[in-house]
Order: structure tokens, then C-alpha cells, then sequence
């Protein structure tokens, strides 16, 4: 499978919005089974990773290694869930595999691990290393002349490591119109709003003063991220930053914009409501 392949542009958002309510399900499904994990984060990124994988990326999940792919860094790492749901709707490994999400010796570790899982470009966790990585995929993209193009996934809370606006300054410098952030912006980290702990905004300013090209979306909505994600970046000039508007646990009425959904575990009850709800 690969969204090479072009289909109608309707169709690519029908398609894209059954697999964000599949991302969505299989990832609490893994979360409550393993009684772990961060699914308010994994809500706010299923419409933005559903898009990128059915919509947007050339990939081929046989050849993990392609070196012709598009290349996903999920540096928002703690939400593995979504990320591995993702991975495997798009065909990298069996969809079996996500029941040990989290176990001993499992493969689907709490963050990713490249050393274990086809489609993770690399190791995420610790926050403010995906886009110093997927900075220097896309000045090698650009040394070789190659056509792919490198997009990257950070939480907004995450922007508040330095290492972040070190790319800021090294990206728009080299002109990298290969490279895509996407800011899941949904103003809550781990245990405060992003506004409370160190004020964002107004983000999409900063972004254009460091001179990146900037984009605002609602990052829930498949035709807006599948727009501006799929436009052509060839002679754009500059780097794409895409502040995706969205919400914490985005998809549950009690979870949503929810702080203690970030890393909450959800009891029967809660998982029985949520699933009636993600239909
Ligand atoms: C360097 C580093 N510091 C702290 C943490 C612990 N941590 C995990 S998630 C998180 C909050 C992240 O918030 P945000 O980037 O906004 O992500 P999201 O809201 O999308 O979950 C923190 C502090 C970490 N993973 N890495
Ligand atoms: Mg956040």
C-alpha cells in the first residue's frame, strides 16, 4: 500500500477519516489493555497521522528502506499508540502485533524503537530530538538532489526545548522546502496548558520570523491537513511549518481538552463509554 497511488480527492478524505476512528479505537484498545500510555495525545495526532499515511506520504511498507520514501518522524514519541496504529493500517507489520503493545520483550515499546519496528525512521522519546533529526534527513534529501520529502510531528509543549528553534534558524537557512513540522497544537502538556507553563503564541508569528513558510489548520479536519500537507513543496523556498489546531482527547466527550488524559488509563467503564463514542 501507498498513497502513490492517486486517487480522487474525496475519496482520499473518506478514507482518511475511517482510518483516523481506526487509529483512534485500536490505540485505547491498546492503552486499556496495557493500562498504560498517553491517548488524550494519541487523539489529538490520529487525524494528522491517518492523513500523512493515507493521503499524503509515498511510502512502500515492503520496503521499509526505500530510499526514495517519505520519511515520518513521530517526535511526540509518548504517543506510541497512535503511532503504532498507523504503522500498522498502513502495513509495515501485522496488526496482531499491536496486542503487545507495551508487554515484556514486546517490539511495541512505550516510545519507538527503529531498531525493532519497520516505518520508525528513529528512536523518539525525549522530547525536542525529532525535528533536529528530520532536519538532517532533509539536508541530505537536498545534498542528493532527492525528491522526498521529510515531515515531522512534534507536540506544542515539546517546543519548548531549544534544540527545536536551533532547526528554526538551521532549516529556513539551508531553505529546506523538503521539510514539514506539524505542531499538534493542543495547548496542554503533560500536566498544565502550554499557555500557563511557557506562552506559544503567537506561534504561527514566530515561525514566519525564523522564516519558515506557515500554515494554520484545524487539525482535525481531513480536507484542510490533507490541502495544505500535499501542496507542492518544490519551489516553495522555505521550510513548511503546519500548526495543526487541535484537542487533547479529541474524539471522547470526557476526555476532551482533558489534562489528566494525557497519560490516564481508562477503567472498563470509561473504555465501554469511549468506544460507544468513537463510532
Ligand atoms: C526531554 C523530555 N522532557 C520531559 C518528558 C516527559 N514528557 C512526556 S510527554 C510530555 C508533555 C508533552 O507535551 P506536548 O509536547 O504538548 O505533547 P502532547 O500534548 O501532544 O501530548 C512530557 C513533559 C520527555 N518525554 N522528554
Ligand atoms: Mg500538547
Amino acid at each position: 500500500m501507498s498513497s502513490s497511488t492517486k486517487v480522487p480527492r474525496n475519496d482520499a478524505v473518506t478514507q482518511i477519516a475511517s482510518k483516523s476512528l481506526w487509529i483512534r479505537r485500536r490505540s485505547f484498545q491498546m492503552v486499556y489493555e496495557a493500562q498504560q500510555g498517553h491517548p488524550g495525545g494519541d487523539f489529538s495526532a490520529a487525524d494528522i497521522l491517518a492523513t500523512l499515511y493515507f493521503g499524503v506520504m509515498r511510502f512502500d511498507p515492503r520496503k521499509p528502506n526505500d530510499p526514495g520514501r517519505d520519511r515520518f518522524v513521530m517526535s511526540k514519541g509518548h504517543c506510541s499508540g497512535a503511532f503504532y496504529a498507523a504503522l500498522a493500517a498502513a502495513g509495515y507489520f501485522p496488526e496482531d502485533e499491536l496486542k503487545t503493545y507495551m508487554e515484556p520483550l514486546s517490539k511495541l515499546n512505550g516510545h519507538p524503537n527503529r531498531n525493532y519496528l519497520p516505518g520508525v525512521e528513529t528512536n523518539t522519546g525525549p522530547l525536542g530530538h525529532g525535528l533536529p533529526v528530520a532536519t538532517g534527513i532533509a539536508i541530505a534529501g537536498q545534498l542528493d538532489n532527492a525528491d522526498f520529502r521529510t515531515f515531522v510531528l512534534t507536540g506544542d509543549g515539546e517546543l519548548q526545548e531549544g534544540s527545536n528553534w536551533e532547526c528554526a534558524l538551521t532549516a529556513a537557512h539551508r531553505k529546506l522546502e523538503n521539510l514539514t513540522l506539524i505542531v499538534d497544537r493542543n495547548r496542554l502538556q503533560q500536566g498544565a496548558r502550554t499557555e500557563d507553563t511557557a506562552t506559544l503564541d503567537p506561534l504561527d508569528e514566530k515561525w514566519r520570523a525564523f522564516g519558515w513558510h506557515v500554515e494554520m489548520v484545524d487539525g482535525h479536519d481531513h480536507a484542510q491537513l490533507l490541502d495544505v500537507l500535499s501542496a507542492p513543496a518544490k519551489g516553495r523556498g522555505k521550510p513548511l511549518c503546519v500548526i495543526a489546531n487541535t484537542f487533547k482527547g479529541k474524539g471522547v466527550s470526557f476526555m476532551h481538552d482533558n489534562v489528566s488524559w494525557h497519560h490516564g488509563v481508562p477503567n472498563k467503564e470509561q473504555y465501554e463509554q469511549a468506544m460507544a463514542e468513537l463510532v
